[in-house]
């Protein structure tokens, strides 16, 4: 793979409704999207899912675009590629910028299945072709909490996943989970939790919760295995794997049972799924998160959600979830619970470039 020209479009979207945690409120979504196009004409996608400020990760889409316009297109754009593995070779000087990296990896990923002319779900191994979809609930209060619950089952998710904090009833939470005894419901405290209130995660052991995405901080980890070990609701863990070293210190302290996937995260397909096939030999279960992401993004969470050793559904909702518009298309359409991969060579997805031109806020282009 020879890349002859990138074009980076930073853009800015409104959500439908706000995105509320006990970390940020968001109610705009600022991404990079990333075009690249070899030699015989393929163009591979990729969008970068830091945000705009660093709430969750280090990274934003500022400091995204600043690493992936200084050294990472430079460095691919004279870089002959055999395989997508050899984006990250090529990028070892680069330390940390997992999104940004992510995004370049996606889409050489992308060309590379086009050129075998397969699906990318089927490049990469993935045997399942339906994904089963599942929905956050991330409301502002209870109320609209519970009438977004009742939304999303009506609209068949089999999974809802609901922000938890210090101040969520747990009594209330058992109550409503028990009114839906045929969907899952995950919890997610975005690292809530702390020493000190250790003993109310504890009463949410009785909620009926699935799993509980992580309770306490990325620096807690140590903490995490003490409240694991004291709780028989299994923890996952999301902003504690940023690495394959990660995951093994996982296992070593016990803070979790569960990974959170989000490539993103992890610097890109290529990480993933050799975390992929560690946590499938040591009987590790995967779910794969999201990132409120545009259509790009969810594709390649799709074809990573094929692999054998994802075994929960994720976060995986219709694109008119969070946007009146999507800037992929095809855009993702939830039926009778479930996300059909695509057929087509590749990822799937393409830019929509008429859509993208109503959000931009700047587009470079890079030649080699
Ligand atoms: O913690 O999983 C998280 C969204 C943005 C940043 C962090 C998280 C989330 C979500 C998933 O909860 C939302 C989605 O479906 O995209
Ligand atoms: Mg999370």
């Amino acid at each position: 793979i020879q890349i002859q020209r990138v074009t980076l479009y930073q853009v800015r979207v409104p959500l439908r409704k706000p995105f509320t945690t006990h970390l940020q409120e968001v109610l705009e979504r600022e991404s990079i999207l990333i075009e690249l196009i070899d030699d015989q004409g393929n163009i591979g996608v990729g969008e970068c899912v830091a945000f705009s400020s660093p709430w969750y990760t280090e990274e934003t889409v500022e400091t995204a675009w600043l690493a992936l316009e200084n050294w990472m297109i430079p460095a691919i754009l004279n870089n002959p590629l055999s395989h997508p593995d050899d984006v990250d070779s090529c990028l070892t000087f680069i330390k940390g910028n997992h999104m940004a990296k992510s995004a370049v990896n996606h889409a050489i990923w992308d060309i590379y299945a086009q050129k075998q002319q397969k699906p990318l779900w089927q490049v990469i191994g993935g045997t399942s072709q339906a994904i089963e979809a599942g929905i956050v609930v991330a409301a502002a209060n209870d109320e609209e909490m519970y009438a977004e619950i009742e939304d999303a089952v009506l609209k068949g998710y089999k999974r809802i996943k609901l922000k938890i904090s210090q101040s969520s009833n747990p009594k209330k939470l058992q109550e409503m989970i028990a009114l839906y005894p045929q969907t899952l419901f995950f919890a997610d405290a975005n690292g809530a939790f702390t020493e000190e209130t250790l003993h109310l995660l504890q009463t949410f052991d009785e909620c009926g919760f699935t799993l509980i995405e992580q309770p306490f901080s990325e620096q807690q980890n140590k903490l995490s295995g003490i409240a694991q070990r004291s709780m028989k609701t299994p923890f996952a863990l999301d902003e504690s794997i940023a690495s394959f070293q990660d995951v093994e210190d996982m296992v070593d302290h016990q803070s979790g049972k569960i990974i959170v996937m989000k490539q993103g995260r992890v610097g890109g397909l290529s990480n993933a799924l050799r975390i992929h096939d560690y946590c499938e030999k040591a009987g590790i279960p995967i779910w794969v998160g999201g990132m409120i992401e545009f259509g790009v993004s969810k594709a390649f969470n799709l074809a990573f959600a094929s692999l054998s050793g994802v075994k929960f559904p994720g976060d995986f909702s219709s694109s008119s979830h969070f946007w009146d518009h999507d800037l992929a298309e095809p855009t993702i359409d939830v039926q009778q619970g479930e996300i059909q991969l695509p057929s087509t060579p590749g990822v799937g997805v393409s830019l929509n470039h008429k859509i993208i031109e109503q959000y931009e806020v700047k587009r470079k282009l890079f030649y080699a």
